[in-house]
């Protein structure tokens, strides 16, 4: 299939705003270190279960966990994931309500055999956060899941998406949700 077309309306249509809070999970790790697009996996709740796999955008805001102690998990691969549940970020990323793209589905591109979440944040951070609480808003879809032939166009495509994020969210009828997550 090619790229089909975003639609954009004039304000975020129904099911829309789809808000929630979830703890950042970890997943097999391909999007840092693969793609150079790190994704903070999510849980699939019963709402994001229920629209159409895709790719989609909105804003999200990081909350730490203070009392919570730092712990290391393993990936299936041997790999450790530390969970410093957000307490080594800085108070301007943990203050500032950040313009974010979320794909839900398959991967088709990796063949996997269950259903995720994944939220890029679009900022750089300067390490991560696993186990810190996300909250986020969705706002729209900006197109379905594809499968690639290399991976160089899957991060082009990604690209692509996080430039059509960034525009639609500036439209201040998109904009005004940031003040939701404050
Ligand atoms: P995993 O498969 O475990 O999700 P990733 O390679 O996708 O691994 O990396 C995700 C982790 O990277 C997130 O859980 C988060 O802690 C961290 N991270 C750093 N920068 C970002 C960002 N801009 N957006 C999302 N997550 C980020
Ligand atoms: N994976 C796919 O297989 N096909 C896609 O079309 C696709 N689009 C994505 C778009 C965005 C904005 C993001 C953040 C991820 C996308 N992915 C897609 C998921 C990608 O394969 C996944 O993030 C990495 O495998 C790391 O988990
Ligand atoms: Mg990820």
């Amino acid at each position: 299939m090619t790229r089909p077309e975003t639609i954009v309306h004039d304000t975020p249509q129904p099911p829309y705003p789809i808000k929630h809070k979830s703890p950042i999970i970890s997943g097999f790790g391909r999007g840092s270190s693969e793609l150079g697009i790190p994704t903070a996996n999510i849980p699939v709740n019963q709402q994001l279960n229920d629209l159409p796999t895709g790719i989609y955008y909105g804003w999200c805001k990081i909350y730490p966990h203070p009392q919570q102690l730092e712990s290391t998990e393993q990936r299936p691969d041997g790999q450790d994931v530390v969970f410093n549940h957000g307490n080594k970020l800085c108070k301007a990323d943990l203050t500032t309500v950040w313009p974010m793209v979320m794909s839900i589905g398959w991967n088709p591109f990796y063949h996997n055999k269950t259903k995720a979440a994944e939220i890029h944040i679009i900022h750089k951070f300067q390490q991560d956060f696993y186990g810190a609480d996300l909250q986020y808003v969705v706002l729209g879809y900006i197109r379905p899941e594809l499968n690639y032939t290399t991976k160089e166009a899957l991060i082009k495509d990604i690209e692509l998406d996080i430039k059509i994020a960034e525009n639609i969210l500036k439209n201040p009828e998109y904009a005004k949700f940031e003040h939701d997550l404050e």
